[in-house]
């Protein structure tokens, strides 16, 4: 039987280790919301699937630190991006073995590199996904859309367990492959967080009015030539078809409200650095500017800034 401790008990994290624990996996949430967690403890996990049919599922959940001993397989790392140090450090230390496997699918760039520094690069994989899921309360998720999951390794080496991690994920009836070619899917999600996330977070729009939108459309395809520029002085091979995907997928997820926005509104932290900061890094790195991401960087840090303070 796999062992997976979820790090981060978010909508995906909830809804991968729902299906994990419904493919028979032993299943471990660890999250730091106490209500949600308490709910999934009494109750299970309600699992609003995509027909509107509800499951509970019961799953064990944990607010902090993991029991010991848990002999992890796979720790699955789903928190936002700029918590991934904190969330680790609570993950007890005999829970990991010489085999266990960190999958990283969350937002932006540079989330492999933290937890290759934490654990090892020859133990982390890197990822991207497709699937969407919203939390509508305390241990309640609801499946939102199917999509593939894409995984490769962040460092060259193969990572034990690989082939045990992709059977896992298709037995729990979920598209996934290992690809060679992660990095470039990286960058990809990229440009969609990119063009979406911030316009919609700072704008208070849905994704569906991005490309409904003239000025909103003509941000969007701005910052996303920017990430296109400094992909490929990264040596990432993206081409002008990305344009096309962002609007595309804000189209097909117009209703939604980007993960961004929801963060702006319940005035949390956002992962601006790891999306548009990340451009401007890499633009840094190699000698070119990128002010459309920096601008975009800068104003959703002042509305950062704005929590708590009574200005807006
Ligand atoms: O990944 C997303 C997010 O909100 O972070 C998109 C694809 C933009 C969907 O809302």
């Amino acid at each position: 039987m796999m062992h997976v401790l979820v790090v981060g008990a978010g909508a995906m994290g909830c809804l991968l280790g729902a299906r994990f624990a419904m493919a028979g996996a032993h299943v471990l949430l660890l999250d730091v919301d106490v209500l949600h967690v308490e709910a999934i403890q009494r109750h299970g996990l309600r699992l609003i699937e995509l027909n509107g049919d509800e499951k509970i599922v019961p799953i064990e959940a944990s607010f902090a630190p993991v029991p010991s001993k848990l002999g992890a397989d796979l720790v699955l790392v789903m928190v936002k991006s700029y918590a991934t140090g904190e969330a680790l450090r609570l993950v007890h230390s005999q829970s990991i073995t010489p085999g266990t496997v960190f999958l990283t699918l969350q937002n932006g760039l540079g989330n492999a590199e933290k937890l290759a520094d934490l654990v090892g690069p020859e133990r982390v994989l890197v990822g991207v996904t497709a699937q969407g899921a919203t939390k509508e309360g305390p241990g309640v998720v609801r499946h939102g859309g199917v999509g593939p999951t894409f995984f490769g390794s962040f460092s060259g080496f193969t990572p034990p367990n690989l082939e045990k991690i992709v059977n896992l994920f298709v037995a729990s009836g979920l598209e996934a492959s290992y690809r060679q070619d992660i990095d470039r899917l990286l960058w990809q999600k990229l440009c969609v967080n990119v063009g979406i996330n911030a316009i919609t977070a700072l704008c208070g729009l849905t994704n569906g009015q991005i490309p409904a939108m003239p000025p909103a459309r003509l941000l969007c395809e701005a910052a996303v030539r920017e990430v296109l520029r400094v992909a490929r002085a990264e040596g990432v091979r993206l081409d002008e078809d990305e344009l096309d995907h962002v609007l595309a997928v804000a189209k097909a997820t117009g209703s939604n409200r980007s993960s961004m926005r929801q963060d702006v509104e319940g005035r949390r932290p956002t992962e601006i650095e790891a999306i548009n900061g990340a451009v401007v890094r890499y633009a840094q790195k190699h000698g070119l500017s990128a002010p459309i991401n920096w601008t975009l960087t800068q104003l959703v840090k002042i509305k950062e800034g704005t929590y708590g303070h009574g200005t807006d």
